[in-house]
């Protein structure tokens, strides 16, 4: 059973720009030829086939069609991100004005289906199922990584039987640099299938002079906004609780600082510069604690804490503990199984640890000890969603308020709440903005594969204009390549795009966050609104706002 917002939500009619509005066959404009980030001469050799080719801008066609029907194959990668299935819509739409009888194929489940041949063909009836919806579940996701040249190969073998001569991936930047080592792959192989990829992931880190964001940002960032506000609220209305929440983001601090932006929280921890500042975990906890004392003699004893998801790999003393942490529980990974109590494990951890990162482990509360014990995720990393750094400050927090109140420094009574968002927001309703935006994107990319290329990203700029000012394009991926240091190997990878401490998002918070931290000058976003005026539907985020003002 649907609801009645999906049921009315269904007719909205995603805007395009003026290039796509008669079809996705174009004129097409080449630009200059390109060049890789960095690493130019690594990059060069390992992408020969497809590295320099021009960055693409189209213009509108003359409505003309295909003179043959294509097959094209579709994976959604990495985690769920608002839009998703809006791509997969503009892309239907986008093939069927190449040719009426195209078909669109969708593999199940991530990159995995694609390898061992899982998939259904979508029709008209499926994907007007699932027009401006959230959530992946039209095909599912997944993390498989599509690497070796075995996972090419069954790749291609699966793509030729069904008659696929382009594959379109969406996802984030590990699964776009697979992408386009895919690209290459066939393209040097003279294999007659192209690859185009999509920007998508909730944590705003695949961005670039050409690609202005990813998708789902905007609308996971809304609703973990709304809840920020909600709990502001509640928080000025009862004034007992300093909430602590800790927001998604793997890596990059984009979510937080763009919650932070949009509610005047009271403080916003960015990881970026606790990296660059070389701040301590203890010099965190007395920031915070010296706010709050500070607010208890003035606002009261309520207020808001945001902090990233990949705070503690920030925190240097942290990022060595966890570094060393990951090396050790991959040699000692037998030897370390068959222990069954915590204090046998923390002993063991304890007595393996260098001196410095044995001092670090042993000032954690047990509970975030046994956390950084947990599993690895295939790639060896910690699970940074499983660590509650928000428990951490909390009673990290509470300890320091009580050293200060020995010493007569703080007189108010701290009593704290923890939170984490995240899951929440990554299947949301898109918000008018990921609704157009992943529509265009997944249009736009048809517009690509009918340009004959490979190896380029969807782009679609100029998102904080009228939808008439809209550019439509392709970037060469490998224009966003350099080579990184991962697991010991110098790899090839689109470069993630972590906060800018001289960028505009983060110098409004650095403006404003001492009256934001002393007074109580919270915003109410409150929901997402899907219909109405459109100075409350047609948003765009504080972050690319800034960036482009
Ligand atoms: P992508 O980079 O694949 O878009 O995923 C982002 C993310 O939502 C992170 O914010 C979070 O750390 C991670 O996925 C959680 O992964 P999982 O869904 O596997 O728990």
């Amino acid at each position: 059973m649907i609801s009645s917002l999906q049921k009315v939500r269904a007719s909205y009619e995603p805007k395009l720009p003026p290039a796509l509005r008669k079809g996705a066959l174009t004129k097409i404009n080449q630009g200059n030829d390109t060049t890789a980030i960095a690493d130019v001469d690594k990059i060069k050799k390992l992408f020969s086939a497809t590295f320099g080719s021009p960055e693409l801008s189209f213009e509108v066609g003359t409505g003309e069609t295909l003179d043959k029907a294509i097959n094209i194959g579709v994976i959604l990668s990495g985690g769920q991100a608002p839009g998703g299935h809006n791509v997969i819509a503009g892309l239907f739409d986008g093939i069927k004005s190449l040719h009426k009888d195209s078909k669109l194929i969708g593999f199940l489940g991530g990159p995995s289906g694609l390898i061992n041949n899982e998939y259904v063909e979508l029709t008209a009836e499926i994907i007007d199922e699932y027009r401006n919806t959230g959530g992946f579940d039209i095909i599912g996701s997944g993390r498989t990584k599509l690497e070796t040249v075995e996972d090419f190969n069954s790749s291609k073998d699966n793509c030729l039987k069904l008659d696929i001569s382009a594959l379109v991936v969406i996802g984030g930047d590990d699964s776009n640099t697979n992408a386009c080592l895919l690209a290459e792959y066939y393209k040097s192989n003279d294999i007659p299938i192209q690859v185009i990829g999509c920007p998508k992931t909730i944590d705003g880190d695949l961005k670039n002079e050409q690609i202005e964001t990813s998708f789902g940002f905007d609308t996971a960032c809304r609703v973990y906004s709304e809840l920020i506000g909600n709990i502001q609220r509640d928080a000025k209305s009862a004034k007992k609780y300093w909430h602590f929440i800790k927001l998604m983001g793997r890596s990059a601090s984009h979510i937080a600082l763009e919650c932070g932006l949009q509610t005047h929280a009271n403080i916003t921890i960015v990881s970026e510069e606790v990296e660059t500042k070389k701040q301590t975990l203890d010099e965190i906890v007395a920031y915070i604690a010296n706010i709050v004392a500070k607010r208890a003699e003035t606002a009261g004893d309520f207020g808001v804490v945001l902090i990233p998801e990949g705070l503690v790999e920030f925190i240097p003393e942290v990022k060595a503990l966890i570094s060393e942490l990951n090396d050790l529980l991959a040699k000692e990974e037998e030897a370390f199984k068959i222990l069954s109590s915590k204090d046998e494990k923390i002993v063991f951890i304890n007595h393996h640890l260098g001196k410095d990162t044995s001092y670090t482990f042993s000032s954690l509360p047990q509970l975030i000890q046994m956390q950084l014990l947990n599993d690895r995720d295939p790639h060896g990393n910690v699970q940074v969603s499983l660590i509650e750094t928000e428990k951490l400050l909390a009673e990290m927090v509470a300890s320091k308020l009580s050293e200060l109140k020995s010493k007569g420094k703080y007189t108010g009574k701290f009593s704290a709440q923890t939170h984490f968002f995240g899951y929440e927001g990554r299947c949301a309703a898109p918000s008018n903005f990921d609704a157009d935006y992943c529509y265009s994107l997944g249009y736009n990319a048809s517009a690509l594969i009918a340009s004959g290329k490979t190896g380029y990203m969807s782009s679609v700029r100029n998102m904080t204009q009228h939808s008439d000012k809209w550019i439509a394009g392709g970037i060469p991926i490998t224009m966003m390549m350099n080579v990184e240091r991962r697991h010991g190997e110098d790899k090839p990878v689109i470069q993630k795009a972590l906060v800018k401490l001289d960028d505009a998002p983060f110098l409004e918070l650095v403006k404003n966050r001492e009256k934001w931290a002393i007074e109580t000058d919270f915003v109410y976003p409150g929901p997402i609104q899907y219909f109405g005026p459109s100075e409350v539907c047609d948003l765009v985020t504080k972050t690319i706002e800034l960036e482009q003002a």
